[in-house]
């Protein structure tokens, strides 16, 4: 019988269960589970439903019958803080809450922040954890027992071992890079109680078998194991890029667009920060230099806007019709901060094309399109930049996760890079999950280049060529120079 692993993917629009079968050097995906997640706002607080995720995840783990392994990836970043005894005394608050940013603002007042990102390689994004931890009362820290992330949280509901695993703990912005640990000087700045942060856990360690409670609630059998995967959901999807050749970059597109490459070695220098990249932990301790872009947040929010007004709006239809409006009707900066919180997204991406002197989109299908022409100028934008530090020119994209399967948006993003797209697979996140959990159990051989070639074994990219001249989207990115703000419209 094949080996069943099954890969636990929690991503900010839905969680997923998918049950991963190894075929020698290949490993095959099938959804078992897929339930929505979105943060909604309690007492002040913007929280994630920790607790309706973990139904999710036990509902679709019940669905399973048999696994050698379980592996956890999540979005980065968020917490939850365990009392004395185990207990889940704070949920995890969610990044887009805007505690982190008012702290953000008052620790950088305090901290040196280029020195920082010198150590860290953490870009200081407003809901990093070391902010958000910073934004606390210090009644909550002391309080806590431990902080787990989420992923790291629902392995521990699983297994009963708490565990920090590497490639998400680099995300926190508070590990040295050099060292691997956590950077004591920032946690003391940022009012962190020492051993609230338990050691870090290598990415690939089997952190036991399921608990026996949960051997029966889900009927599963009691040996099955709990493995500390890329935890992190973007070092999964990167661990399962298919790579073909050098000289490639990825795109990570979902909730977020995270544009990168991996390195052996960071790149800290002011020029990286100010250009707003960071330095990740990837699966076998590699850099992962990547940029984050507000990605399919701005499509998906908009939609929920939508719906909440009683319009019936299905994706699909919407896509097809985007493909109708004129390219690059309209742009915008998917990064301004205006677009972060949830609400009435195609009000302020209107509101963004006002101010720069555009013509702002007014039905469904130009909002659509103007988000799809904006993530693959912002795509341009950060593969140029990316070839700047690196110094190494990309030829190849490859875009993996949901937006891989959105073929107006990987086609916009050749035309606007001038680059071959290789999309897929929409579902790497749940693949690279799976690779790391079947290479800490033996299934297939260690090392970067063996879980590649099964990366490439297990996928089947489609192909995108560039089509049509750069001049335009060089003409549209000049639209959103600060300048252009100033225009009359
Ligand atoms: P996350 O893990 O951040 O929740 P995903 O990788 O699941 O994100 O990607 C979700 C996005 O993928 C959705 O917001 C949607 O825009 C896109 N997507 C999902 N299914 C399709 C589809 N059939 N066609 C086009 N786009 C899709
Ligand atoms: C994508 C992601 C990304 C982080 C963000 C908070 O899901 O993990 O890598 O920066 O969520």
């Amino acid at each position: 019988m094949r080996p069943l692993l099954a890969a636990v993917d929690l991503g900010a629009s839905s969680g997923r269960v998918m049950a991963a079968s190894v075929e020698g050097d290949r490993i095959d995906l099938v959804e078992a589970a897929r339930f929505p997640n979105r943060a909604v706002p309690v007492h002040g607080r913007l929280q994630w439903d920790a607790l309706g995720l973990w139904a999710g995840v036990l509902d679709g783990l019940a669905s399973l019958g048999e696994v050698a392994a379980i592996g956890v990836d999540a979005w980065a970043v968020d917490y939850g803080l365990l009392d004395a005894r185990g207990h889940l005394a704070s949920g995890p608050v969610c990044y887009r809450d805007p505690r982190g940013a008012r702290a953000r603002d008052a620790l950088l007042a305090r901290v040196d922040g280029t020195a920082a990102f010198a150590r860290t390689g953490i870009q200081h994004q407003p809901f990093n954890t070391v902010f958000q931890l910073a934004a606390e009362h210090p009644a909550t820290l002391a309080a806590a027992d431990r902080l787990l992330l989420v992923p790291d949280l629902i392995a521990y509901w699983l297994s009963g071992t708490a565990a920090c695993e590497a490639t998400n703990a680099s995300t926190t912005g508070l590990v040295d890079l050099t060292t691997g640990t956590w950077d004591d000087a920032l946690c003391e700045a940022a009012g962190i109680p020492a051993g609230l942060l338990g050691p870090i856990t290598p990415t690939g360690t089997v952190l036991g078998t399921i608990a026996p409670e949960i051997a029966a609630h889900t009927g599963l059998n009691a040996d099955a194991r709990v493995v500390a995967t890329a935890s992190h959901d973007t070092a999964a999807a990167v661990a399962a890029v298919p790579y073909e050749g050098d000289s490639a970059a990825y795109i990570s597109s979902g909730t977020w667009s995270l544009v990168g490459t991996e390195t052996d070695r960071p790149v800290t220098t002011p020029a990286a920060l100010a250009a707003g990249f960071t330095n990740e932990r990837g699966a076998d301790g590699s850099i992962r230099l990547l940029r984050n872009v507000a990605g399919l947040w701005l499509l998906s929010e908009s939609i929920r806007t939508w719906t909440a007004r009683g319009l019936d709006v299905d994706l699909p239809s919407l896509l097809k019709a985007a493909a109708d409006v004129p390219v690059l009707r309209s742009v915008v900066d998917p990064d301004d901060p205006a677009f972060t919180e949830p609400g009435d997204m195609p009000a302020r991406i209107a509101a963004h094309c006002a101010r720069t002197g555009q013509t702002p989109p007014a039905t469904p299908a130009e909002v659509a399109a103007c988000v799809i022409d904006s993530l693959a100028l912002a795509h341009r934008k950060a593969l140029e930049a990316l070839e700047a530090l690196t110094g190494s020119p990309v030829a190849t994209v490859h875009i993996v996760g949901g937006g891989s399967k959105n073929t107006l948006l990987c086609q916009r993003t050749a035309d606007a890079t001038g680059r071959t797209v290789l999309a897929g697979p929409d579902e790497a996140t749940a693949l690279g999950n799976a690779l790391v959990q079947a290479q800490a159990l033996g299934l297939i051989p260690a090392g970067p280049q063996a879980r590649r070639d099964a990366a490439r074994a297990s996928a089947r990219p489609r192909r995108h060529e560039p089509q049509g001249p750069q001049g335009p989207w060089e003409k549209a990115a000049r639209r959103l120079e600060p300048s252009a703000a100033d225009r009359p419209a």
